[in-house]
């Protein structure tokens, strides 16, 4: 008999497009669970899901589900975390949240394990997974900065459908039948929820991700500029943000500007990427090998590709960055923290 420690585990949120993937990556992880609860909204009690080919009913989540819980993975939106995280670390748990409710909190860690996996034992009962955008890129830049230095970013996104939910999935899938039986596509969700305009997804590119905030950025945007630097612990770090939603159901990619303080070599980029926890380099022009979304679906890793000098800026180099934005974008990178927790005492 294994004398390993189990934790009781609750996810908030098990029924949504992150939380599912919440469940698959445990399970694949085999993460040492005694207890698992899973937690949704009225709407969903009561429905069945399935860990480790067990069959699981999922409850209402309320203040008492936390009673007994270890560790609690939240994605269930903002004003979930807002209303029950709190309730949850009172019972003794520590929270690992998705949502952007704590993440600029400065009494929360907010970490992506590659980069500054050391925060998680300053924790005081909630810790926070940065978004997607923003985990992946920052990942990928993290061994340039310690090596190189870090001036500047200029990111555009080109984000998966999957970043806004369930329904949004099936607002694409629905819209590119209708396209294509020559019926007219109904836009009811994106780009965002509840705003006063839809816009068709399907064949389309929407310049718009959350809702604009008064500086003419998007708070997608603003999430990118300002968890980088709280991630990096660099507030001198100039980073612009566009964020654009693509018809496109799983991974995000981003183009990506960035200015060093030293002026590498393409090649020792590519040799210090290729060594990089977390990062798979594809980059290779002459094969035509790159990341695309489709092939970094489902995977936990990374990818970089097209690293290339730029003409003019001595210190300035291009580059393209994809990952699956619903595992390392989000369960995964959760269920890292929840690991780090557990392997280094820090619960
Ligand atoms: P989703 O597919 O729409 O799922 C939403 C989940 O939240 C469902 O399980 C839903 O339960 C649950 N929920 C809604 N209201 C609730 C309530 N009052 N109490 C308890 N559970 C409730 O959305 P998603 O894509 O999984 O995203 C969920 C959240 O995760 C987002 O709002 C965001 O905050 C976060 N997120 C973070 C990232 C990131 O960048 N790290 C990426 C995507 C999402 P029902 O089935 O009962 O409706
Ligand atoms: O749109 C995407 O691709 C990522 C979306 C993330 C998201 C969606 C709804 C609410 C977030 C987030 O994690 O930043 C939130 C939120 O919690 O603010």
């Amino acid at each position: 008999m294994s004398n390993q420690q189990t934790y009781n585990v609750a996810v908030v949120g098990a029924t949504g497009a992150v939380g599912r993937k919440m469940l698959e990556t445990l399970e694949k992880r085999q993460f040492p669970i005694n207890e698992l609860k899973l937690l949704s909204s009225k709407r969903s009690a009561g429905k069945t899901l399935t860990y480790n080919n067990q069959t699981y009913t999922v409850e209402e989540a309320t203040p008492e589900s936390f009673e007994g819980i270890d560790i609690a993975l939240f994605s269930a939106g903002g004003g979930v975390s807002k209303k029950f995280a709190p309730e949850a670390v009172k019972r003794g748990a520590v929270v690992v949240d998705n949502t952007s409710a704590y993440r600029m909190d400065g009494n929360v860690p907010l970490v992506v394990p590659e980069v500054n996996e050391a925060d998680i034992k300053d924790h005081k009962g909630i810790i926070a997974n940065p978004n997607c955008s923003t985990i992946q890129m920052v990942a990928a830049l993290q061994p340039l900065k310690a090596k190189y230095g870090l001036k500047r970013i200029i990111v555009s996104t080109y984000q998966a459908v999957s970043g806004s939910g369930a329904e949004a999935i099936e607002e694409l899938k629905t819209q590119t039948e209708d396209f294509l039986n020559g019926d007219d596509m109904k836009a009811e969700l994106l780009p965002v929820k509840g705003e006063d305009k839809h816009y068709p997804i399907a064949f389309n590119a929407l310049p718009q991700i959350d809702v604009f905030t008064d500086n003419g950025y998007t708070f997608e945007e603003m999430k990118m500029i300002n968890e980088t630097k709280k991630i990096m612990h660099d507030e001198t770090i100039n980073v612009a943000a566009t964020c654009v939603r693509l018809p496109v159901f799983t991974s995000h990619a981003e183009s990506v500007y960035v200015e060093l303080d030293d002026t590498p070599s393409v090649e020792e980029i590519k040799t210090l990427l290729a060594s990089s926890d977390g990062v798979t380099l594809q980059d290779k022009p002459e094969e035509q090998i790159y990341p695309t979304p489709l092939a970094a679906a489902g995977l936990p890793d990374v990818f970089v590709g097209r690293i290339r000098k730029d003409l003019n800026q001595e210190n300035g180099y291009h580059m393209w960055i994809v990952s699956d934005n619903l595992l390392k974008g989000a369960a995964w990178n959760s269920v890292q923290i929840a690991e780090s927790l557990v392997k280094n005492h820090w619960l």
